[in-house]
């Protein structure tokens, strides 16, 4: 019989949404499930969001005090879902208290802060997660047994982009995500983490990066909620205005540690992109290029093929491939957004069932957080930046 563990999730936006959806859907599909999530109470900043979380998203009960929560002796799991200012206060005490953690990405606004959340969680012993779910997409998890299995060689190039055009109107509104008080930064922090996520899963550590970065949208007009719309639909010409004070856009050279080397483009300006998620990895032996608008897919080319069949060629992931056995009966059913967050739950109760901890935990997070912090000195310096141990 799998064992209930509670969970108090702290915020009720977005990932609230994602995240609950999860915890109710994961023993749907891996079953028996590795523990049984409970939705027990969700956090958020007035009563009555909280309780509008709690009927929302199915918890039992609601609060306005995280402090207080996070203390419960009834409660085992931690669920960081707020903006990236307050991951690290929660972090720390959660750690404190004792529960397992899983915390929204960027696990921080800089290297520092991260490394304070690293620290509490190794003095805990306790299990933790940063939710970089773009890496359980089973192609993307394909793509990392195909290069365990040396099937494309040595890597000796990777080509990353993360494009968006949510903000590319400059009367998209000023939420949260360009203010550096409460995010760290802009779109390095907000998508380009989710690619430097995949780079390290998929190639290993990053050494050095050569960046230029930008903010094109300077001003914005000031926004009267405290919950992010990712509105570019939303119109607000007229509205006073405030500054920016993030990036927006950034394009970087990568050294990788092992020698093969890169490059990563990100931009919240693109428009006719949406979650144009890609990289395309060269190897001694192959290549492979996905990308997550088509997420079902893995493009393959394997050098050894005969001469008269060379060329990319198209894998549909289904149940043969990773997370498969869990997920739907036939390759191409239709993999979304959803599912990484299924997966992700799954890993998450299996790492605290099996006292293993899972991947990418805190130490995963801070390395990233180290990357972002070189790839904002880089842009300023205009020179090569040695990424922080
Ligand atoms: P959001 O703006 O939609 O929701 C944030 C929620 O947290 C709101 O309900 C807000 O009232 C609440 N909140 C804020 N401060 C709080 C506090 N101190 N205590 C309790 N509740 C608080 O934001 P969203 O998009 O859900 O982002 C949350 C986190 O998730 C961010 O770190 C973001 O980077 C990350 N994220 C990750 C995604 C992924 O694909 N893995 C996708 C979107 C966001
Ligand atoms: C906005 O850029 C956003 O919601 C990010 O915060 C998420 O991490 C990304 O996965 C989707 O886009």
């Amino acid at each position: 019989m799998s064992r209930t563990l509670n969970v108090a999730m702290i915020g009720g936006g977005f990932m609230g949404k994602a995240h609950a959806m999860a915890y109710a859907a994961m023993p749907m599909f891996f079953w028996p499930a590795p523990a049984i999530p409970v939705r027990k109470v969700v956090v958020d900043v007035t009563d009555e969001l909280a309780d509008e979380g709690r009927r929302r998203y199915g918890f039992e009960e609601s609060s306005s005090d995280w402090r207080a929560v996070v203390r419960r002796p009834d409660i085992d799991v931690v669920d960081i879902v707020t903006p990236n200012d307050s991951h690290a206060p929660i972090a720390v005490a959660a750690a404190e208290a004792g529960k397992h953690i899983i915390c929204e990405k960027p696990l921080a606004r800089t290297g520092d802060e991260a490394k304070t959340m690293l620290d509490a969680v190794r003095r805990a012993g306790v299990i933790h997660m940063v939710a970089f779910n773009y890496r359980r997409t089973p192609a993307v998890a394909l793509a990392r047994k195909y290069i365990e299995e040396g099937r494309i060689g040595e890597i000796r190039n990777f080509r990353g982009t993360y494009l968006q055009d949510w903000s590319a109107d400059p009367d998209s509104p000023l939420s949260w995500r360009f203010q550096k008080k409460i995010a760290g930064s802009g779109s390095i922090g907000d998508i380009g983490t989710h690619v430097v996520d995949l780079a390290r899963y998929l190639v290993g550590e990053i050494a050095e990066v050569s960046a230029l970065v930008r903010t094109y949208n300077k001003t914005r007009p000031i926004q009267s909620g405290g919950l992010d719309k990712l509105g570019a639909a939303e119109k607000n010409a007229g509205v006073e205005r405030a500054e920016v004070d993030v990036d927006d856009e950034v394009v970087t050279l990568l050294k990788f540690a092992d020698g093969a080397i890169g490059s990563l483009e990100v931009t919240r300006n693109a428009y006719g992109r949406n979650n144009f998620i890609t990289f395309e990895i060269h190897g001694t032996k192959g290549s492979i290029a996905f990308n997550y608008e088509r997420r079902d897919e893995l493009q393959v080319m394997f050098a050894d093929d005969p001469a008269d069949a060379r060329g990319f060629r198209t894998v549909y992931t289904g149940p043969a491939h990773p997370y498969g056995s869990g997920l739907w009966p036939i390759p191409a059913l239709g993999i979304g957004y959803s599912e990484t967050k299924i997966v992700e739950c799954y890993d998450f109760f299996s790492a605290i069932a099996s006292g293993k901890q899972p991947s990418p935990d805190f130490e995963d997070g801070y390395r990233i957080a180290r990357v972002a912090d070189a790839l904002i000195d880089s842009g300023e310096s205009g020179g090569w930046v040695k990424v922080r141990e």
